[in-house]
């Protein structure tokens, strides 16, 4: 595996960071999950733009361009021979000293992973997931908003940790003010009667871009889809709930608290809007060779 760091690339054994680096000093930095199907990047122009989205929100300038960034990209799929591929794309605040202040940290760290994607099992899609309501909170706006994919992420490891120790699959995510969030790496969705909701990003979600997707593809089925207000409530007398995410994809969920949604089985649209992202998926994209 050959590892893209600012501009190079190296075996996997000699891809290292040092320990001065901030993004491992303090979490200084931002990352994106983007994936490759069939030779081809998937949503590349959203997950770029949302890497400098981020970037721009911590005040970090990703020294090159958006094109020098997507080459970049293609460089280190082409390099790993990969068609399909998780890529893992990483911006930290640079090499600084001890101590907070960025103005230490010449230059950002601009580090690139493709790697082969390892898929949940086919029995999580076919069985639907158990999840449960978790004490954590998801970061208030006005602390480390949840817009930005930060390098910050132990809100949301606390939130698994909190799942891991109950034998949950996943964990919902709560705002301060107990309106549904997101789960720790997904985005969620409910289905009830032909209306498909989803927490507004403004109650403390990610801006996933399979959830914008999603949305597209649901509403070329025929549904009313709505941005809103989510309580838990909503989630247990829904006919269906999924969560979405650029590696999981589409994936049912059959079980919230210990309460059984619909008649605990994945439900109709979940399943049809699982098979069109992913149809979606492998026929569109960026090509690579
Ligand atoms: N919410 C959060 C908090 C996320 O980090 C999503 C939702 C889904 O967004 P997309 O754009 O992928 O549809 C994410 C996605 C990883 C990793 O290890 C990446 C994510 C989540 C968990 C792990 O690369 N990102």
């Amino acid at each position: 595996m050959e590892i893209y760091i600012d501009g190079q690339f190296y075996p996997k054994e000699e891809a290292k960071v040092s320990v001065f680096d901030h993004g491992l000093l303090y979490g200084d930095g931002i990352f994106e999950g983007t994936r490759a199907y069939n030779g081809r990047i998937f949503e590349f122009d959203a997950h770029i733009d949302r890497l400098y989205a981020s970037a721009k929100a911590i005040a970090l300038e990703i020294p090159m361009s958006k094109e020098e960034m997507k080459r970049a990209h293609i460089e280190t799929l082409r390099k790993n021979q990969l068609s399909d591929a998780y890529i893992r794309t990483i911006v930290t605040r640079g090499v600084g000293d001890l101590g907070l202040d960025p103005r230490k940290c010449s230059r950002p760290t601009v580090i690139i992973i493709a790697d082969r994607i390892s898929l949940y099992p086919e029995e999580f899609y076919e069985k639907g997931l158990k999840i449960i309501t978790v004490p954590t909170r998801r970061n208030l706006p006005e602390s480390v908003n949840p817009m930005i994919k930060s390098l910050n992420y132990l809100n949301n490891i606390l939130a698994k940790i909190e799942a891991n120790l109950s034998g949950a699959a996943e964990a919902i995510m709560l705002n301060q003010e107990g309106y549904v969030a997101e789960c720790t790496g997904d985005n969620i969705f409910i289905i009830k009667g032909q209306t498909l909701a989803t927490p507004l990003v403004t109650f403390g979600a990610l801006k996933g871009i399979t959830r914008g997707r999603v949305m597209k593809l649901a509403a070329e089925l025929g549904l009313e889809v709505v941005e809103t207000a989510l309580t838990r409530y909503d989630i247990y007398v829904a006919d269906e709930c999924f969560l979405t995410g650029t590696a999981a994809e589409v994936i049912p969920v059959v079980e919230v608290d210990g309460r059984q949604i619909g008649d605990g089985k994945p439900g109709p649209y979940s399943r049809q809007l699982k098979e069109a992202y992913h149809r979606y998926a492998m026929a569109n994209g960026t090509p690579i060779y």
